[in-house]
């Protein structure tokens, strides 16, 4: 199987037997033909984590997303015998997450893994680690100067823009309206989701696109925009939730009006609420994430980075998605992805 990476690079994945969690999106990759299984996976029983600390600094701690991600990056930490801090804000903004990032520089951790929640605003504090001789591994979200980071590591996220625009025209027999209900610009994974959705809708003559919204995370915010979306076009025909609250609140506004079966609503992140609404036939497609197996990969390539194993470790990983649709929703091929709420680890 081979994928061009949002990079534009093309990575080919190779399954192979990895433990339990990793199969569910199995990432060990081989780059042009050199197989590179993480050889901190193949000396997981040496725990060859021993005196590593690694801090894993999520979008914000309270989202299931990164809920999720924390538990695969924990259970990967745990099986290498590396030490992990998770620390975070509790909104995805840079005011609230450089404070955690500076502060944990200063306890100096053997490795960075960061979801940068801006791709310019997070490049100084990465800056300062990498002079710190700490590497940066970006898990979910990215910076624009990738040359700072050891690896990459996120979702196929233009491909999965390119499927919820695909799967609402087909619904709407190719014609009509759509609008984004987007988090903020600046943001690589929902940006990339966002231009994957509109370069699918200009391959449809009939489409077009009748806003682009921005709701700062806030499913409250996506609600009352998609409200008045609905008022202000009469020929609305579909909404993109790019991400966990967008995908609430654009579904929560599509009940309320009545339009359900008449908006189509694709979204992203499985969680109770958005799997509520797929179930409940207001969201038609869900595209799910593998956080569990981006957390891991990183705590390996971090691993593998510090024990000598540099060359191991590729670039740029692009792990797939899972899509969800109404009539699969409850199918256990598609919920043993859907993310957590609650880790304690
Ligand atoms: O969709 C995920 C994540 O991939 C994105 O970067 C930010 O939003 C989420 O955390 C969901 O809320």
């Amino acid at each position: 199987m081979s994928n061009k990476s949002t990079f534009g690079r093309v990575v080919r994945r190779k399954r192979v037997a990895l433990p339990a969690l990793a199969l569910a999106g199995a990432t060990a990759l081989s780059l042009g033909g050199v197989a590179t299984s993480s050889a901190a996976t193949a000396r997981g029983v040496a725990k060859a984590g021993k005196n590593i600390t690694i801090a894993l600094v999520p979008g914000l701690t309270t989202d299931p997303f990164y809920i999720t991600m924390h538990a695969g990056a924990a259970l990967e930490a745990k099986k290498l015998g590396a030490k992990l801090i998770w620390q975070g804000g509790t909104t995805f903004s840079p005011t609230t997450q450089l404070p955690v990032v500076n502060s944990l520089l200063a306890e100096h951790p053997s490795a960075l893994l960061i979801a940068p929640t801006d791709v310019v605003a997070l490049k100084a504090p990465i800056q300062k680690f990498v002079k710190a001789h700490i590497p940066v591994i970006s898990v979910d979200t990215t910076i624009n100067d990738t040359s700072l980071l050891v690896s990459r590591i996120t979702s196929n996220n233009f491909q999965g823009g390119e499927q919820a625009a695909a799967t609402i025209a087909k619904l709407a027999h190719y014609q009509g309206q759509v609008a984004v209900d987007n988090v903020n610009p600046g943001i690589s994974t929902t940006d990339a989701r966002q231009a994957g959705f509109l370069a699918q809708i200009k391959k449809y003559p009939h489409m077009s696109v009748a806003a682009v919204e921005y709701n700062q995370d806030s499913p409250t915010l996506a609600a009352s925009q998609t409200k008045n979306l609905v008022l202000k076009y009469p020929k609305l025909v579909g909404i993109f939730g790019t991400n966990l609250y967008g995908a609430q609140g654009a579904g929560q506004a599509i009940a309320a009006a009545g339009k359900k079966g008449k908006i189509f609503v694709a979204a992203y992140d499985a969680e109770p609420a958005t799997v509520k609404l797929l179930r409940q036939g207001v969201i038609n497609v869900l595209v799910i994430q593998q956080p569990a197996v981006e957390g891991a990969d990183a705590v390996r390539f971090a691993v593998d980075f510090l024990t000598g194993h540099k060359n191991l470790i590729p670039k740029s990983v692009l792990v797939p998605n899972i899509v969800a649709t109404t009539a699969t929703a409850s199918n256990p091929n598609i919920t043993k992805y859907f993310y957590k709420t609650s880790f304690s680890g």
